[in-house]
């Protein structure tokens, strides 16, 4: 007989796989060691150190270059049974344009990595691109040069082939929007070009093009005997309507077009391209605006072929959710820019949970809104959940309460996704440890460890939260009254 207890008790499936994410740039350091060349991130923080808020860099990190027996260990300790990290193009291709020689050093390390994880039984997923482009191919032009599909290609062949036997789950970039939006039409990310009008639409179609090959050349000449899968992972940030209006729900769609369905209705919907409202509004704009088109880029009916359906799953990254109001919130855009493109406003009521990082509050239903949405819109698509996680302040310490009622909440809003019949296959929690937080240095942590960067060690410390995800992922229930004693006593 069940009893009402286990009735009530909300079950996570016991082949949903619990882990953590990190990215090579944010933790590694080892910047210029045994071959590794500069990356886009090395040059801006070393020439332009006042554009990070705290003048720091990656140069050293978490050092997992040299601690990655220790970040194992602190997987074995959460229990995970995966873990998302990414390679380094620059540490494992000294010359990017030729791609038959590798760096056997950087090689060694990602060998080391995995085999380390595999010994306890963790997967590995593996994020081909996390941001850390080669200098020399910015030199290029980056993601503007129509070179820029092949030679991702070549690289993700050179990761296939060398970690393949043993990694079989893929992700061929991280963030497109963050690349495009916040890297080339905008300068909140490198390589800060700040090229408002097309920056982001050409940076896009280039991105989607790169994407696929790596797709393909995985799905041709890899799986077959390698066995594993390749997706995307894109941000999916919430955006619902402010009120019920009809046009209120118009802005909240074109806005979920602009900011994240411009990467994902190419690749994940029946009929690929661009989404339809959106590439309307921007065509229209151009037009006004003197442009001899629209900014966007087309997509020719091969292209667009090529790139629909390039995915075994997706990839999302969630933190936050936003509310879309037609006429009011709105603020000052450059244009022409994609936000005057939509021109919509935002707004994030006053009662949501305030994290350290300003773009980041805590929603009501947030995971939950995007899961059963994407469901529903690309018909049924593998999800995994590749990030979600909350930044404190440095100074917060251990005792992250905060913390912990939002991953609570998050879980449960996973576990009702699943209810609703989600096909979500796991859950990767941003982030194992504290780390290098782009543009804002070392002054947001999304530790699940606390990382003391001052010590030689760089030394790794449990926090509350680290705890409480331990018993989730090994009970697979979420416990809302359970407290770590292990740490009550160990903090005396
Ligand atoms: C992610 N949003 O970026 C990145 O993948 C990580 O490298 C980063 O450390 C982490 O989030 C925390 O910032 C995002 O506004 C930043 O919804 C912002 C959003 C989404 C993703």
């Amino acid at each position: 007989a069940v009893s009402s207890n286990a009735q009530q008790e909300r079950r996570f499936p016991d082949d949903f796989l619990f882990g953590a994410a990190t990215a090579s740039y944010q933790i590694e350091g080892a910047w210029n060691v045994d071959g590794k060349i500069e990356n886009i991130w090395d040059r801006v923080t070393h020439t332009k150190p006042h554009v990070i808020k705290d003048m720091s860099n990656g140069d050293i990190a978490a050092n997992s270059y040299y601690n990655y027996k220790r970040d194992v260990e602190m997987m074995r300790e959460l229990g995970l049974d995966a873990y998302r990290f990414s390679i380094s193009w620059p540490r494992i291709l000294p010359n990017p344009l030729a791609p038959y020689k590798v760096n056997q050093a950087g090689i060694d390390f990602y060998n080391n990595y995995i085999n380390e994880m595999l010994k306890y039984n963790i997967t590995p997923m593996v994020t081909i691109y996390h941001w850390d482009l080669p200098q020399k191919l910015q030199d290029l032009g980056g993601l503007l040069n129509p070179l820029f599909p092949e030679w991702f290609e070549d690289y993700a062949r050179v990761v296939f082939e060398n970690f393949g036997d043993r990694v079989k789950l893929w992700i061929t970039f991280n963030e497109p929007r963050e690349i495009c939006y916040q890297g080339y039409g905008g300068n909140d990310k490198v390589p800060l070009l700040n090229l408002t009008d097309v920056g982001t639409y050409y940076c896009a179609k280039n991105l989607l093009l790169a994407h696929a090959r790596g797709y393909h050349a995985y799905n041709n000449d890899f799986k077959p005997t390698q066995n594993g899968e390749c997706g995307i992972t894109i941000s999916v940030t919430w955006f619902g309507p402010l009120t019920d209006s009809e046009e209120d729900h118009y802005a909240a769609e074109l806005r979920r077009q602009a900011e994240w369905g411009l990467y994902a209705e190419p690749i994940f919907s029946e009929q690929g391209g661009f989404p339809k409202e959106f590439a309307e509004v921007v065509a229209k704009k151009s037009i006004e605006q003197g442009y001899k088109k629209s900014r966007l880029p087309e997509l020719s009916e091969e292209e667009r072929k090529f790139i629909q359906g390039s995915f075994d799953f997706f990839g999302v990254n969630h933190y936050t959710s936003s509310l879309v109001s037609a006429n009011e919130h709105k603020t000052v855009y450059a244009v022409p820019s994609m936000l005057d493109d939509v021109d919509v406003g935002t707004y994030k009521p006053d009662d949501w949970l305030q994290a350290a990082s300003d773009w980041l509050k805590m929603a009501p239903n947030s995971i939950y809104n995007v899961m059963t949405h994407l469901m529903e819109k690309y018909n049924n698509p593998a999800l995994y959940i590749t990030e979600n996680g909350w930044s404190q302040v440095p100074e917060a310490g251990l005792i992250d309460d905060d913390r912990i009622v939002y991953y609570r909440a998050a879980l449960n809003s996973v576990l009702d996704s699943l209810e609703a019949g989600v096909n979500l296959k796991g859950y990767m929690a941003w982030s194992l440890m504290d780390n290098y937080e782009w543009m804002q240095g070392y002054t947001e942590r999304f530790g699940l460890y606390e990382v003391d960067f001052t010590s030689e060690a760089k030394t790794r410390t449990p926090r509350k939260s680290a705890f409480v995800y331990k018993q989730i992922v090994k009970t697979r229930v979420i416990d809302s009254d359970y407290e770590p004693t292990e740490m009550i006593m160990w903090i005396d």
